[in-house]
């Protein structure tokens, strides 16, 4: 109804605008043709000056009056060390061209007014003249040679990579953004400082950025919701994109570039502003304690009027620019830049998307086995569990926390064997030490069948150890049953923590 309504109304806009005209026509007619003409004339080129003198001062007006806003002024000096010569290089042209603006327009509008048309005009004629060639040939092209030299050097600057001896995770972070519809997937390289490969064809729903689990470096990585930095630090960013063309933007940071699917592209910059820097930049005062810039000085909640101004919950921000679908705007991302405190703490409460996610699922390529790095864990805790027992005169036990069995039999587990081997590295390292291998059970079922068992599972780890080299006249297998409980058998835990294995040193 409202779009019928809207037609009709431009169909008797258009019949009005015609009438109007032909109204025009007919009243020239009884006037006298060209002096209706002649009037015309001298209406419009007073009517080109009089725009003349609103239109510029209004450019010039409304560019100071949201100053503040724009990027590069005001409050909004670059975060970044790269920005600032982005921001002169813009500021410079902005020069130029204003010049060029201003005098092309003065001209169009004055020439318009000067020579509109009058009974008495007469053309001049002007066929050549050289030195206005040179004028208008040279000026320019001087200008232009400044201009393009200047963007380059600064192109140059900003699109650098990392130096080629620069070593990832020490003199740089390296961090991945991958664009998708409607999200951006961003990558840590947790603790070993390197991102791992990825491959498009293993991207799946567990595997949001294809990452290759058979890549150890992979394992580390972490999926963060937000992007964190320590402030002066260079970062270099990995921008890739799943589907469709993407921007990786982080206006305040004078950071832009493509996400393109098929190309990836990189952007390395140093944030030099932490996010609490920036914020007391927007909520500064001038000398008489007036806010210097009054819109950030409004509440950040329209429904809180006392609540945090805006310039208090004030965050970088990481968007989409490339109009990529109409899911675009909820690809903002927060942005922080910290110290390098706060930073190894955010690192610190971060977990790898591997362990928490893919691990020991049928993607794990691991699965049912010990990575490296668990199996040097267990090592150093074994190690650090026989040295205290060997310094200790009371506490000579040792828990086999590793050590499993089958259910209701005595056959050890496959993953076993690692904690074993770390007993039997320690019998090679402690020469004279001799043990107890003592089994326990829980209290369930019946006390003989239970002896049974703990005493077949504490021969099963002795034949183990004898078979891995340690001489038996070194071992005693003991199986107590539940006869030797640590805990309550009444719950569930309890009954778990007395189901153990354990080696009590008898000489040393
Ligand atoms: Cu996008």
């Amino acid at each position: 109804m409202t779009s019928l309504l809207i037609i009709l109304c431009l169909i008797l806009i258009g019949i009005v605008v015609v009438q109007i005209g032909r109204l025009t026509e007919l009243a020239s007619s009884i006037r006298g043709e060209g002096e209706a003409q002649l009037e015309a004339n001298d209406f419009h080129g007073k009517m080109m000056f009089a725009f003349m003198i609103v239109f510029l001062p209004a450019c010039a007006i409304s560019a100071l009056y949201y100053q503040d806003s724009l990027l590069a002024y005001g409050p909004h000096t670059s975060a970044s060390d790269h920005g600032s010569l982005i921001d002169s290089s813009f500021n410079i042209t902005l020069f130029f061209t204003s010049i060029v603006f201003f005098l092309t327009h003065i001209a169009l509008f004055w020439f318009s007014y000067k020579y509109r048309g009058k009974s008495d005009g007469k053309a001049a004629f002007m066929p050549h003249d050289n030195k206005l060639e040179l004028i208008w040939t040279a000026i320019p092209a001087i200008v232009m040679f400044y201009l393009v030299s200047d963007g380059l050097v600064t192109w140059n600057k900003v699109m650098a990579d990392v130096p080629a001896e620069a070593v990832v995770g020490q003199d740089y972070t390296e961090i991945h953004a991958q664009g998708m519809q409607f999200a951006w997937n961003l990558r840590y390289p947790g603790p070993d400082g390197v991102l791992g490969a990825t491959n498009y064809k293993m991207i799946g729903g567990s595997n949001p950025i294809g990452q290759d689990w058979n890549d150890v470096e992979n394992l580390d990585d972490f999926h963060p919701s937000e992007i964190v930095l320590p402030v002066g630090k260079p970062v270099r960013v990995r921008i890739t994109a799943r589907d469709v063309l993407h921007n990786f933007y982080l206006p305040h940071f004078r950071v832009k570039m493509d996400a393109v699917p098929g190309m990836p592209t990189y952007f390395v910059f140093t944030p030099n502003t932490t996010t609490e820097e920036y914020r007391q930049r927007l909520g500064a005062l001038d000398r008489d304690g007036n806010p210097m810039y009054p819109e950030w000085h409004e509440p950040a909640d329209e429904t809180e009027p006392n609540g945090p101004k805006r310039w208090e919950t004030f965050q970088y921000e990481l968007a989409c620019a490339e109009l990529c679908g109409k899911g675009h705007f909820s690809m903002r991302r927060e942005v922080k830049i910290v110290s390098e405190e706060e930073y190894e703490e955010w690192l610190g409460t971060q977990n790898s998307y591997y362990l928490t996610t893919i691990r020991n699922t049928d993607s794990d390529p691991f699965k049912g086995q010990l990575l490296d790095t668990e199996i040097k864990a267990r090592k150093s805790e074994f190690n650090d569990n026989i040295q205290k027992a060997l310094a200790s005169d009371v506490d000579k036990i040792i828990r086999l926390k590793y050590v499993n069995f089958e259910t209701g039999s005595a056959n050890l587990t496959a993953l076993s064997r690692y904690e074993l081997d770390n007993v039997v590295a320690a019998m090679g390292k402690y020469p004279t030490v001799t043990i107890e291998v003592a089994g326990h059970t829980d209290s369930t079922g019946s006390l003989e069948g239970n002896v049974a068992l703990s005493d077949a599972r504490a021969n099963s780890v002795a034949a183990y150890l004898t078979s891995k080299g340690v001489a038996s006249s070194r071992l005693r297998a003991v199986g107590y049953g539940p006869n030797k409980p640590v805990d309550t058998n009444d719950t569930d835990d309890g009954r778990a923590n007395n189901r153990r294995t354990e080696l009590e040193i008898l000489t040393q």
